[in-house]
């Protein structure tokens, strides 16, 4: 696999602005994978490809969702969802990327899930705190992330969670799944280390 021949398909697929967020995520994911002893190469490739399908229009995402047989339920959500899942498709197609850990990183790099590996915390959380986000508490999340992965993420989770409460709108469960699960690791881990 060639890295520069991925870096500049994926810059096609969207705006300067887009790409330079992905670019961001990479770099973050990477210093988070390096600092928890994860998987690099992976955290590279995955965090690469996490929005590849961000821009694409609404319709081809729809398209996508129906003809492909991703999950149905997804139309039922915010469109915000649906370029995850249609990100994971493409790369799959365009560009031959079958290794299934990278590939539920960019599925999930959105909603998150019920047992989430560390791949999968990693791109997520890389998502929440590249360098050019800023949204209230994007830096108790930064904080977090130099010790705690799980915690960081929770507290990235909970910042979605109160912005679509505060706008009326819907969360998708999957988010609320993987919030719980992630408490429950937590919490599992505090309880291990006091019994030592
Ligand atoms: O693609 P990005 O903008 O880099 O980030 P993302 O893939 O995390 O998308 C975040 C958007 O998805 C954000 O505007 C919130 C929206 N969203 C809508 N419903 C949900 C949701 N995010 C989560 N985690 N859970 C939801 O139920
Ligand atoms: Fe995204
Ligand atoms: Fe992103």
């Amino acid at each position: 696999m060639n890295r520069e021949a991925l870096i500049e398909a994926t810059k096609r697929q969207m705006p300067e602005k887009r790409f330079k967020h992905v670019m961001g995520v990479v770099e973050t994911a990477v210093s988070l994978a390096e600092r928890f002893g994860g998987d690099v190469d992976r955290a590279w490739l995955a965090a690469l490809l996490h929005d590849y399908a961000k821009a694409w229009p609404i319709e081809r995402m729809e398209r996508v969702i129906r003809e492909e047989g991703l999950p149905a339920e997804l139309l039922e959500h915010d469109k915000e969802l649906w370029h995850a899942h249609v990100g994971a498709w493409a790369v799959r197609q365009e560009h031959g990327i079958d290794d299934e850990a990278v590939l539920d990183a960019i599925r999930y790099h959105t909603s998150g899930r019920e047992g989430m590996t560390q791949l999968d915390v990693i791109v997520c959380l890389a998502d929440y705190m590249e360098p050019g986000r800023d949204f209230p508490g994007v830096n108790k999340i930064r904080k977090l992330a130099e010790h705690k992965l799980e915690e960081a993420l929770v507290a990235g989770f909970d910042s979605t969670i109160l912005h679509l409460v505060d706008k009326g709108r819907r969360i998708f469960p999957l988010t609320v799944l993987a919030r719980n699960d992630l408490l429950r690791q937590i919490e599992h881990r505090r309880q291990e280390s006091a019994h030592i």
